[in-house]
């Protein structure tokens, strides 16, 4: 009786501690992402909507980290996720940023598409909130 209960003891302290380990990719720490401010840089009234990071990094100096992780786009009236307009985007990654041109659509122009771009997390604060050492 006393071994069957030290056996679930033991059992239920290695499964507590199983569920507490943080496991590389799935550690939320590893997970967490700052999304940055909205950009609009360009209206579809010319070739298109050119919202290309190198551009929004040249006039947004300092607002987008090195190595953007994702991108969010959506239309700037009813903040429609682009991926649901039915339009075809020239290029759309987090990496180039976004473009859809006026030429690929089969009607009408691009709508007006702002976009921003998730980063990882990082501190501002040159020592982060519990001061220098
Ligand atoms: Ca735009």
């Amino acid at each position: 009786m006393i071994k069957l209960l030290s056996v679930a003891i033991f059992a239920t302290l290695f499964l507590e501690s199983h569920q507490r380990i943080p496991i590389g990719p799935t550690d939320p720490v590893v997970k967490l992402v700052c999304w940055t401010d909205w950009f609009d840089r360009d209206n579809p009234s010319g070739s298109g909507d050119w919202e290309l990071l190198k551009d929004l990094r040249k006039e947004n100096p300092g607002k987008i980290c090195e190595y953007p992780l994702h991108i969010k786009v959506v239309t700037t009236d009813t903040m429609t996720p682009a991926i649901s307009t039915g339009q075809t985007f020239y290029i759309f990654n987090p990496t180039q940023g976004f473009v859809c041109r006026n030429k690929d659509q089969r009607k009408d122009m691009c709508r007006d598409y702002k976009i921003r771009f998730g980063c990882p997390c990082r501190l501002v604060e040159p020592c982060g909130v519990v001061g220098c050492p």
